[in-house]
C-alpha cells in the first residue's frame, strides 16, 4: 500500500509541476480587414482590436518631425485591404498610393501595443500586403514599453532607450502579393515596424508601400512565482503524508 501511495504521490507531483512549467500559450489574432473601433478621425488617432482577453492598440506614425523625429499620423481602416497611414506632409486624407505605410518621403510607422491578459506575448507573424506593385523591405522593433508610450519628439535612435529591441530588417522581393513576415516568437507588449528605410533613393523600384492585415502572437504563460510553487507543492505533499498517516486509508487504484 505504501508503494502505491508512493508512487501516487510521486505521479501527482510530477503532473502538478508539469502543469506548472507547461506554458499554456494561447494564440491570439488580430485580424485588421474587419472589426476594429476607431478612435479620433486626425493625426494622433488610434484603432482598437480584441482577440481573447488582449487589447491592441494601433497608431501610426512618421518621421515628420524636425531633424525626423516622430509626429503622429492618421491610422486608416480600409476594409478589407487593411490598416494604411497618412501622415502630417501626406494630409490627414491622403489618396492612393500615399495612405499605404510608405517611405516615399518620410517613412511612416505602425505602432501596436498589447494590454490586458498576459500583455507580453511572443510575436509569431504579421501580415502585409502592397496595393499594387510595390516593393515589401521592412523593419520592426519589438519590446517591452510603458503603454501610455507618445513617440513624439523622439526619433529612431531613441528606440532602445524606450524599451525595444534591436532593429530587425527584413528584405524581400517588389511584387502585389501579400507577405507574411515572421517576427521570431520575440517577446514583448508593443511591435513597431515600418518599409525599410536604409534605400534613401525614392527610385521607384526601391519605394515600399503596403497595408498591414494582420498578426498573429501567441500570449506568455503566467509564470508562477517560486514561493508559490513550493507552498502548492507542499501542500499537496503535506495533504498526502497526512492522508497517509490516517489508519484504516483505502488507497483507491
Ligand atoms: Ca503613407
Ligand atoms: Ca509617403
Ligand atoms: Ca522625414
Ligand atoms: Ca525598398
Amino acid at each position: 500500500m505504501d508503494t502505491i501511495l508512493r508512487r501516487k504521490l510521486t505521479l501527482t507531483l510530477t503532473l502538478t509541476l508539469l502543469c506548472l512549467a507547461a506554458p499554456a500559450h494561447a494564440q491570439v489574432y488580430f485580424d485588421f480587414t474587419s472589426g476594429g473601433v476607431t478612435s479620433g478621425s486626425s493625426f494622433g488617432n488610434s484603432i482598437t482590436f480584441t482577440s481573447g482577453d488582449v487589447t491592441l492598440k494601433a497608431t501610426s506614425w512618421a518621421d515628420t518631425g524636425a531633424n525626423d523625429t516622430f509626429e503622429s499620423a492618421r491610422i486608416r481602416s480600409w476594409a478589407s485591404y487593411g490598416l494604411g497611414s497618412c501622415n502630417r506632409n501626406e494630409g490627414s486624407n491622403c489618396s492612393n498610393p500615399e495612405h499605404q505605410f510608405d517611405n516615399y518621403g518620410d517613412h511612416d510607422y505602425a505602432l501596436f501595443v498589447l494590454t490586458g491578459g498576459t500583455s507580453e506575448v511572443l510575436f509569431n507573424t504579421i501580415t502585409l500586403d502592397p496595393y499594387n506593385t510595390w516593393d515589401r523591405d521592412v523593419s520592426f522593433w519589438i519590446g517591452t514599453i510603458d503603454p501610455g508610450l507618445d513617440l513624439t519628439g523622439y526619433d529612431k535612435m531613441d528606440l532602445a532607450m524606450l524599451g525595444f529591441g534591436a532593429q530587425m530588417d527584413v528584405f524581400n522581393s517588389r511584387s502585389s502579393a501579400a507577405i507574411e513576415i515572421a517576427l521570431n516568437n520575440i517577446s514583448g507588449n508593443a511591435l513597431l515596424i515600418a518599409p525599410n528605410a536604409d534605400q534613401t533613393s525614392t527610385y521607384y523600384r526601391h519605394v515600399d508601400r503596403f497595408k498591414i492585415t494582420g498578426l498573429e502572437a501567441e500570449e506568455m504563460a503566467r509564470v508562477p512565482e517560486p514561493a508559490t510553487m513550493f507552498l502548492f507543492g507542499g501542500g499537496l505533499l503535506g495533504g498526502a503524508l497526512i492522508r497517509k498517516r490516517r489508519p484504516g486509508l483505502t488507497v483507491e487504484s
